[in-house]
């Protein structure tokens, strides 16, 4: 029961505190907030940052009339709290329950959605240009973090806005980090200016004390007011970088003390020029563990508030009982010793990230052309030990994509061998670049995708469901899908040896159980290796869905269907040959991909098969063509029949 938040549906609500009061409603959101993802896991650190400046701006501004326009939106859960959502905070990410980042269709609140970095000052432009040309009055006010502000988009925008004098408040909350600490120069720079007295506060305070000298006094505030250029260079030199952009900076401003903001708020609501707030918060604010690792803070799963400690929930698999059954009976007999053929994560502990990240250190103490490159993802994308035991080898740019592959092409074409590891969303943001900076110039760059397929939680705007179309059309591109870790570590190795081209290496989010006999010596990786023979249907598959198809043409062998499987390792170029090979026996195909229906390379295999021969069925079964929502990867996987059962069914049909 807390005194204060209960009672808050509505901004409106907010407005009826005094400002005693907001504190202790900041104090009540953090418990409620705490205890809420302790049991639904999100991105704690980051909202427990953004208490006190989401109160606050809640408190002046009069939402959704004033707009608000959260970067990323990962830190907009107090907003939504604040905004009637307060009761489905608990369903946060979960399948069918609230988005994890802003989305239009669940409150009027939510103005413009993001998930990718550094969108909210092009975005907030837009709608202040609108609204200037509708000659409407209303706050627009862009809310960007420090990481956000390395992505390219946010200088681009802030460029565009201090030129035309947009009417803009882009309020920077800085933290120093990004998931990890933050990177850069402007990080550097806005680091001195933390250490700098407010520069807000001294200007504001000597207006109000000349003011008081009659006469002489309003002379001397206009006279300081033309000298402003010279004496914040002189003097104050604070935000000048701000200052010299076309915006008015104010700051910084401790952004944990609710009635400084509110303040500072309530003088730039009627500002007609760009004003870029700077506020300083501590990311994972309030809660000790959180303060101290904000970056395992950042983004959490379910845990015990009491020591931080993961809290596993899942479905249990046989693996998993099998290895804590064993771990108990190997606790009262000395004589059990455990084996294991190249399969002890099976149980799915270990990664595909974990296991990049510890053969790229490998690949990279035998090679030293090897370096690798993140944007801003080092630890979700495994790179963490490769920072540490090459630090000289490793460049995170930060959350810039588009910077960081042409670096990768730059550092290619001068004879090292670069190895970017990057969501599949979030290359999408240098797609020209892997075209015109990579392939074009025929470059020996490797992207290792991670994130590659549905990736859960985070939904729409993470699913890593297009880049099977947008890389596997590019000329020069090799696109591998291993299937598992061992496959991973020896295409890697391939990648890295054997070829002189573009590679890109794509493997989902987590751990898999494909337990399948994947060919990993004496094996051609551009080939299809035929896991299963039969007769009656020719089935394609690629990477994690492998060993659930594997399995249904099993039961299928039962019932007496008997299907062919071909297991392809490339998506590009695709091995036809062996595809109509085996189709030309069974005269039907279903291919299965976990991409959306027209980015699946089904439409190429359809294309090619039917050129080469009319009479084959081709079926596929594939995500539905629409922007794939939210939920655990199961869930989704399992709605859209890309499981055993579905893969199963969808068999049946077709016999
Ligand atoms: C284009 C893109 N690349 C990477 C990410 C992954 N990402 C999500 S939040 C984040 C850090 C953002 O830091 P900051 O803006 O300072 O916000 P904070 O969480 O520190 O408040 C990153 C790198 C992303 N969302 N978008």
């Amino acid at each position: 029961m807390y005194k204060y938040l209960d009672n808050i549906d509505s901004p409106k609500d907010l407005k009826k505190l005094n400002i005693d009061e907001l504190e202790i409603l900041c104090d009540e959101i953090r418990d409620f907030l705490i205890k809420t993802l302790s049991k639904t896991g999100g991105h704690l650190a980051s909202n427990l940052g953004v208490v006190e400046l989401t109160v606050a701006l809640h408190y002046v501004y009069d939402s959704p009339v004033d707009k608000m326009i959260w970067d990323v939106g990962h830190q907009s859960y107090i907003h939504k709290i604040l905004t009637g959502r307060k009761n489905l905070i608990k369903t946060i990410r979960q399948t069918d329950g609230l988005s994890g980042f802003i989305k239009r269709s669940e409150s009027p609140h939510d103005i413009f959605e993001a998930g990718h970095s550094s969108t909210s000052i092009s975005a907030a432009l837009g709608i202040a240009r609108a609204r200037d040309l509708a000659e409407e009055d209303y706050v627009v006010t862009a809310i960007i973090g420090d990481g956000a502000l390395t992505g390219g988009m946010a200088l681009e925008a802030l460029n565009d806005g201090g030129k035309r004098k947009t009417n803009i408040t882009v309020i920077l909350n800085e933290n120093e980090m990004s998931i990890s600490e933050n990177v850069g120069a402007i990080s550097s720079y806005l680091n001195k200016l933390r250490t700098t007295k407010s520069y807000y506060k001294f200007k504001e305070g000597l207006e109000s004390l000349l003011s008081k000298i009659p006469i002489i006094g309003k002379k001397l505030i206009r006279l300081i007011r033309k000298i402003k250029e010279g004496l914040k260079t002189t003097i104050l030199n604070g935000g000048m970088f701000f200052e010299e952009l076309g915006y008015r900076y104010i700051g910084p401003v401790d952004g944990h003390n609710v009635k400084s903001i509110v303040n500072v708020l309530e003088k730039i609501k009627k500002s007609e020029a760009p004003i870029l707030l700077h506020i300083c918060t501590t990311k994972g604010k309030g809660y000790k563990l959180a303060e101290e690792n904000p970056d395992i803070y950042h983004g959490v799963g379910i845990f015990d508030i009491k020591n931080g400690k993961k809290i596993i929930k899942g479905k249990k698999t046989f693996s998993s009982v099998f290895g804590d059954k064993l771990v108990e009976i190997a606790k009262e007999n000395n004589k059990i010793v455990a084996l294991t053929a190249a399969m002890k994560d099976g149980t799915g502990l270990k990664r595909f990230s974990s296991v990049f990240g510890d053969k790229l250190v490998e690949i990279a103490k035998e090679n030293n052309k090897i370096v690798a490159l993140t944007a801003a993802m080092k630890d979700g994308t495994g790179l963490k030990r490769f920072s540490e035991e090459f630090p000289e080898r490793f460049f995170d740019v930060g959350i810039a994509e588009q910077h960081g592959v042409t670096l990768a092409a730059g550092m290619a074409s001068n004879g090292l061998i670069p190895v970017f590891a990057v969501y599949s969303t979030f290359l999408q943001r240098g797609y020209d670049q892997v075209i015109h900076d990579v392939a074009m110039q025929n470059l020996h760059v490797i992207l290792c995708l991670d994130r590659a397929g549905i990736v859960g939680k985070d939904g729409e705007t993470h699913q890593g469901v297009f880049d099977t179309s947008f890389l596997t059309n590019i000329p020069n591109m090799s696109v591998f899908t291993p299937g598992n870790f061992e496959e991973l570590e020896v295409i890697m190795e391939y990648a890295v040896d054997k070829m002189n081209s573009p590679v890109v290496i794509r493997y989902p989010r987590g751990g898999i159980n494909n337990i399948f006999n994947i060919k990993t010596q004496d094996f051609n990786p551009f080939e299809n290796q035929v896991l299963k023979k039969g007769k009656d249907l020719t089935i394609l598959t690629q990477g994690r869905l492998s060993q659930d198809a594997l399995n249904a043409a099993n039961k299928l062998q039962e019932e007496g269907v008997s299907c062919e499987l071909l297991y392809m390792r490339c998506i590009n170029p695709i091995d036809y040959d062996s595809i109509i090979n085996s189709a030309n026996k069974t005269k039907g195909i279903l291919i299965i991909d976990e991409s959306l229906e027209d980015t699946s390379i089904k439409n190429r295999i359809i294309s090619n098969i039917h050129e080469k021969s009319k009479n084959i069925r081709i079926d596929y079964l594939t995500l539905p063509n629409k922007f794939i929502e939210h939920g655990t990867v199961e869930d989704i996987l399992e709605r859209y029949n890309l499981s055993e059962e579905g893969i199963y069914k969808k068999i049946k049909e077709i016999i």
